[in-house]
């Protein structure tokens, strides 16, 4: 979800852009498009205040730059940075564009060596930023990697990653929302930030080693902090965040957003598709004695 610079921030988007990250694996040599669902704002899924008079500029960036390990501003954690780091390969601005609504466009094809190598994860970087350029309704959208122009289909051992995530909760009760981040070596704790949550529901933080940690959430319009441990049986597994709808009367159009960081200020990655599954909470095993006969 990406707001017009012009809306509010009690709206849900703190910053009016949002950056996301795409690792190629090396292995991977074909060339590569990133879709997006729904990238105009008007029409369908998309949040009108007053009349819909947004415009997003969409920009992919490979090369030098990109990398968010080898340069910090590129993260766009910080408003101001240059988080446009890198060689500009595409980009294209949507307004209300029926043609576009509820459908997908295509940007590419790009080649993996157009990105920025990262040895640590042996993949190429790539980086797509949305802006709200102008007006000030809700832009809501959806990118995919994929191999193909016309059709959804995932490059294997691929990922995307963010370090702000800004998305819109669910408009029903029962769904539950999850992102899973990754907990790599050396993580002693998080720290979870979240804005605008609206008080909605709670935050429960789930592992292998937790059962349900709940975690502190926003009113309208401010952050949230907390710190959560990490257990040496946790590294190298996903947490699984789910947050969950306030029963009662329904929170609309909940847009919200959610940091997770480790104690280095090294943002976690949250993958689509959880390493090593969803990550289920195991009881201790209980020992009994054999029965005395
Ligand atoms: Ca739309
Ligand atoms: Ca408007
Ligand atoms: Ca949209
Ligand atoms: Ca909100």
């Amino acid at each position: 979800m990406t707001f017009g610079h012009e809306g509010e921030t009690s709206w849900g988007d703190d910053d009016f852009y949002q950056v996301w990250f795409f690792a190629i694996p090396r292995d991977y040599t074909q060339q590569f498009y990133i879709r997006i669902f729904d990238p105009d704002t008007g029409g369908e899924n998309d949040e009108i205040q007053g009349e819909f008079n947004t415009r997003c500029l969409y920009s992919v960036y490979g090369g030098q730059g990109v990398d968010p390990e080898k340069n910090d501003d590129s993260k766009g954690l910080l408003n101001g940075l240059n988080y446009k780091g890198g060689n500009l390969l595409a980009s294209r601005v949507f307004g209300g564009e029926p043609r576009y609504d509820n459908k997908y466009f295509t940007f590419g094809p790009f080649n993996p060596t157009a990105g920025d190598f990262n040895n640590k994860w042996n993949s190429y970087m790539f980086k797509i930023v949305c802006e709200g350029v102008s007006g000030d309704d809700g832009n809501l959208y959806r990118y995919f990697l994929s191999r193909d122009a016309e059709n959804n289909i995932p490059i294997e051992g691929a990922n995307a990653f963010t370090y702000e995530y800004t998305f819109r909760m669910w408009n029903d009760f029962k769904s539950v929302a999850h992102i899973y981040p990754y907990v790599d070596t050396g993580v002693i704790y998080i720290r979870l930030r979240n804005f605008d949550w609206d008080s909605d529901g709670h935050i429960l933080v789930v592992s292998r080693y937790k059962q349900g940690i709940d975690a502190p959430i926003s009113g309208e319009d401010f952050w949230a902090e907390s710190r959560i441990p990490i257990e040496p049986e946790e590294v190298g597994s996903s947490l699984d965040f789910q947050f969950h709808k306030r029963q009662g009367e329904l929170v609309k159009n909940n847009n919200v957003v959610v940091t997770v960081e480790n104690q280095r200020g090294d943002a976690l990655k949250f993958f689509s598709s959880p390493i090593g599954g969803v990550p289920v909470y195991q009881s201790s095993i209980v020992i009994r004695k054999a029965k005395p006969k």
